[in-house]
């Protein structure tokens, strides 16, 4: 059930579920968590994370001229896992984020890497999500939910990503003058504690949003019970010109797990959001995330819908999240 008395900032597509594994142009079991991003002539492209009836990840586009239905997919996986060069993908890849890089020319993929190790941060680079470069693990495991900003911050690419410590799982971001050496490593966004709907573990969900007020930030939040876990979303709004600063963050989620396909499925309540892609207009959102780790789904909603209920419902969090990064640092839970 869909809870009205609370505001509605995405409004879910009512042909969701968009892209299905029946649909798929060869055998798979689930496809969900895609990337998505509007290339140059209008298209919409996901790349979705696909699971084989191995247990075992890999990445296909399906492209759409209006992102929500007649989708074209790639008729073979179009990024495999590659263990033999890359030992660390021997048990998959899986949730990319797409990043177009403007001074570069092409597009930024940073994905999950699942190796013996456990899950790790690998990146690789495309012009036309036909040939890849790769340019191999970023973050060692135990890291995931990793995205980069779409421009360089005094000459360095700034990758947000989620290491899991004793600590916790909170987010962090890194610098690299070339996407293969990294370094200046903080906390980003603390986990909160306690009874929080984001206590000890989050992770980004899409790269970060350019907005006119700063970078907006959709994250997700994990909520351990009795019976598994809740994946639900929130909002944060990162200084324009130092996406370290926080300048505000949500206090309550603002979309989680309501209808069935959200709820049932190979892992339910999980809404699992990888990519956004914003219209022309530079305000319609849609959002494309895995349901239940089963199919993918879109919801469309408003840039200044989102930053105006983030101003009545972001507060700082005195003492442990939302806020500068300075002091968010000295508050990391212990
Ligand atoms: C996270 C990631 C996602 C997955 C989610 C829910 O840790 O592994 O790929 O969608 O769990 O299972």
């Amino acid at each position: 059930m869909r809870h009205a008395s609370y505001e509605i900032l995405f409004d879910r597509d009512d042909s969701n579920p968009i892209l299905n594994a029946h649909e798929w142009p060869y055998p798979v079991h689930t496809v969900f968590n895609p990337a998505a991003t509007l290339l140059k002539d209008g298209t919409t492209l996901l790349l979705c994370r696909v699971e084989d009836r191995r247990g075992m990840s890999h990445l296909c586009a399906a492209r759409s001229n209006n992102g929500i239905d007649g989708w074209v997919i790639d008729s073979k996986p179009t990024f495999m896992a590659d263990p033999e060069n890359y030992p660390d993908e021997l048990w998959g890849v899986e949730d990319p984020r797409i990043t177009y890089s403007e001074e570069d020319g092409f597009y930024l993929i940073a994905y999950t890497a699942f190796g013996k190790s456990g899950p790790g941060v690998a990146i690789a680079s495309t012009t036309d999500f036909k040939e890849f470069k790769r340019y191999g693990l970023a973050m060692q495991a135990d890291d995931k939910d990793a995205a980069f900003f779409p421009k360089k911050f005094n000459g360095s690419y700034l990758l947000i990503h989620r290491p899991t410590t004793d600590a916790g799982s909170n987010m962090w971001i890194s610098y690299s003058p070339d996407l293969v050496n990294w370094g200046n490593h903080k906390v980003l966004l603390p986990a909160r504690r306690g009874g929080w709907w984001d206590a000890n573990k989050i992770g980004l969900s899409p790269p970060p949003i350019e907005t006119e007020r700063g970078w907006l930030i959709i994250y997700h939040g994990v909520r351990h019970h009795a019976s598994g876990s809740i994946y639900r979303l929130g909002l944060a709004l990162m200084d324009k010109d130092n996406p370290e600063i926080c300048l505000l963050r949500s206090q309550s989620w603002m979309f989680g797990p309501e209808v069935p396909y959200e709820t049932v499925g190979d892992v339910a309540y999980a809404v699992f959001p990888c990519g956004t892609t914003v219209l022309p207009d530079g305000d319609t959102i849609h959002m494309y995330y895995g349901a239940a780790d089963t199919c993918v789904c879109m919801a469309v909603g408003s840039i200044k819908k989102l930053l105006k209920w983030l101003d009545a419902n972001g507060t700082e969090m005195s003492g442990i999240a939302g806020m500068p990064a300075e002091k968010a640092q000295l508050n990391v839970p212990s």
